[in-house]
């Protein structure tokens, strides 16, 4: 068994059944620490698809609902509702939101229901600048304030990874960094994790490829000379 940190993000492709995704879920399980599913996900194959994902996820660590929630609370808390019992045990929300009225009450609705907050501070995508960003100081802030299991910085730059990691380790935070633009994105597998991130969310890379097991299998091992 190869000690990874992939969380495996199960996003439909073109015209995929679920069956399918399903058994390349399968096929890379053995290599991979977590799933996450997203809203692309839900409207493809509805609840009945989540269970039927995470009845063969189900003894992964990271089981994660992927909304990147950016609204106000009620309203937050009626999008995850349904989802509750279906197994997920992290969720994703947008740092940009603020406390009041949001995240803090997100939050202490996910920690009666046992489950784990995970913050986007900085996203992927070139347009990432634009506006996130520029509001990094201020979202790092949030982050402190809401103290989240985890946060979404990404693998495409590489020294954002490493500006925040330092800046809340010296605040004496510790958070898990979860950082998605391994593979289809650029970024190359482990390049996360090397400046400072706890997992490498990656998807297309593994899930579509021709040999998903074996593209999994060599990310695991480049993981497991990263870890201890
Ligand atoms: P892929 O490895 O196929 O590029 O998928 C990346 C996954 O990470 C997608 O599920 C996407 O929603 C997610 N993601 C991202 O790419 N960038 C972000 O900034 C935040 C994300 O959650």
């Amino acid at each position: 068994m190869v000690m990874s940190r992939i969380i495996l993000a199960i996003d439909p492709y073109k015209d995929v059944e679920i069956k399918e995704l399903i058994a390349r879920l399968t096929r890379v399980k053995s290599y991979i620490v977590g799933i996450k599913l997203g809203l692309p996900f839900i409207v493809r194959y509805g609840i009945m698809g989540v269970r039927s994902i995470i009845e063969e996820a189900c003894d992964l660590e990271h089981i994660i609902l992927d909304f990147k929630l950016a609204d106000i609370a009620p309203i937050m808390i009626s999008a995850i509702e349904p989802f509750i019992d279906v197994g997920i045990n992290e969720a994703i929300a947008h740092a940009f939101i603020g406390l009041k009225g949001g995240l803090q009450e997100l939050k202490e609705y996910l920690n009666k229901n046992n489950i784990r907050l995970i913050l986007v501070i900085s996203m992927s995508h070139p347009g990432s600048i634009d506006v996130i960003d520029h509001s990094l100081n201020e979202l790092i802030r949030v982050a402190e304030r809401v103290k989240p299991y985890g946060i979404v910085v990404p693998a495409t730059r590489p020294r954002i990874i490493r500006m925040v990691r330092e800046k809340l380790l010296s605040r004496g935070i510790f958070v898990k960094i979860y950082s998605p633009g391994i593979g289809a994105q650029g970024a190359e597998p482990g390049s996360a994790l090397r400046a400072g991130a706890d997992y490498e969310i990656i998807g297309r890379a593994i899930l579509f490829s021709h040999k998903p097991e074996e593209i999994a299998m060599r990310i695991a091992e480049i993981h497991e000379k990263l870890v201890d």
